[in-house]
């Protein structure tokens, strides 16, 4: 499952951001010391139509989950816990303050906060690499992966993420068990006042993430968490009254995906209807791993057809009569929307 980590500075919003887009009931007043854990249906308007055309019984959607993470300070080292818990996570989400309040004694800085943070995960990074050349020069080690190393720790003193060097596929598997932070997807979500709710994402701060390849949301987590927890019926309503067509929930997801380059694909029959989240251009036989490995050890082929054609269709049978079933191959790279029935040995 995909895991999203929240972070930033003490007292940005990350609790009241996490109980926006998880409905979970958060205590904000005191300054959190545990993690808060939660996750959410990924809404999927496909699974739902392919799940009345089948009668399905059973309608699985991709779930996310996320962590609410304390402890991420500003101008200081992260803790051990702290940098645990960023480094179990597939991208970070960094909270990024751009309202006033009478709390805060301080007028909102984000651009500041934006990078304090950079050159603290660059740093945590830094001290990791060392510790790994010091060990690998004392037992004589790969001197190979020395070489690696130390090309990461050029570009880290130079004060870049890691996200901005160029590696190559077995590169990337090789540094892939040390979970470095400044390699990981970044999503900042700015979190501004009620009355900016609707508005872009400030000029300095897209300009900065476009420079480091960031995602960005702009959020007014109070009043979205106080939406969030309302009925159904009622939140559409008022976010129509702010200017919104989508939940805090459904704007994050959306910005997530598309950061983590992660689509659907589905499989759909009268047992089930579910959305599999998986990497933009996996394989096909990458992507029946997903589901059970064994289905991946035995793979014969793919049986595809693009969810659009399927509904227009109204049958699997109507779809291979009229040639828009496709039977694909190992290789074949799966697309957004595809629903798959894999054909395997056992
Ligand atoms: N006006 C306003 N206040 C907010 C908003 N988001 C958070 N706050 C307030 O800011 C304070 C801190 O919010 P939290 O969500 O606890 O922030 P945090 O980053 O989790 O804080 P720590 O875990 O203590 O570092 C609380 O008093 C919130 O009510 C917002 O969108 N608008
Ligand atoms: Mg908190």
């Amino acid at each position: 499952m995909t895991k999203i980590g929240l972070v930033g500075a003490p007292r940005s919003g990350k609790t009241t951001v996490f109980g926006a887009i998880t409905a979970a009931t958060v205590d904000t007043k005191y300054k959190a010391t545990q993690a808060n854990l939660s996750s959410v249906k990924v809404q999927d308007d496909r699974i739902d139509a392919l799940s009345q055309l089948y009668s399905t019984k059973k309608k699985t959607y991709a779930t996310v989950s996320f962590m609410d993470i304390p402890g991420s300070t500003s101008g200081s080292t992260f803790d051990r816990t702290t940098l645990n818990n960023m480094r179990n996570v597939d991208a970070l989400c960094q909270v990024l303050r751009a309202f006033s309040s009478d709390s805060h004694a301080q007028s909102p800085n984000f651009l500041q906060e934006l990078l304090d943070f950079e050159a603290e995960i660059i740093l945590a990074d830094l001290e990791l690499v060392e510790r790994r050349i010091t060990t690998i020069k004392k037992e004589r080690g790969d001197i190979r992966h020395l070489e690696l190393l130390q090309k990461l720790y050029e570009t880290l003193e130079n004060s870049h993420p890691l996200r901005m060097l160029s590696l190559n596929e077995s590169e990337k598997k090789e540094l892939s068990c040390y979970q470095f932070l400044s390699s990981k997807p970044v999503l900042l979500v700015i979190n501004v006042d009620e009355d900016g709710i609707a508005s872009q994402c400030p000029n300095e701060i897209a300009v900065e993430a476009k420079k480091r390849g960031l995602g960005t949301i702009v959020l007014s987590a109070e009043i979205e968490m106080d939406i969030a927890r309302m009925p159904q019926d009622d939140q559409k309503e008022f976010l129509e009254s702010l200017g919104l067509l989508k939940s805090a929930k459904d704007r994050f997801i959306q910005s997530a995906f598309a950061l983590l380059d992660l689509v659907s694909m589905i499989t759909a029959g009268e047992d089930e209807c579910r959305a599999w989240p998986i990497q933009r251009d996996s394989k096909a036989v990458h992507a029946a791993g997903k589901i059970h490995s064994d289905i991946e050890r035995g793979f014969i082929r793919a049986e595809v057809i693009a969810c659009h054609d399927l509904l227009e269709q109204g049958s699997e049978s109507k779809c291979r009569t009229s040639g828009l079933l496709r039977v694909e191959g190992k290789n074949y790279l799966v697309q957004d929307g595809d629903v798959i029935n894999f054909r395997f040995n056992v």
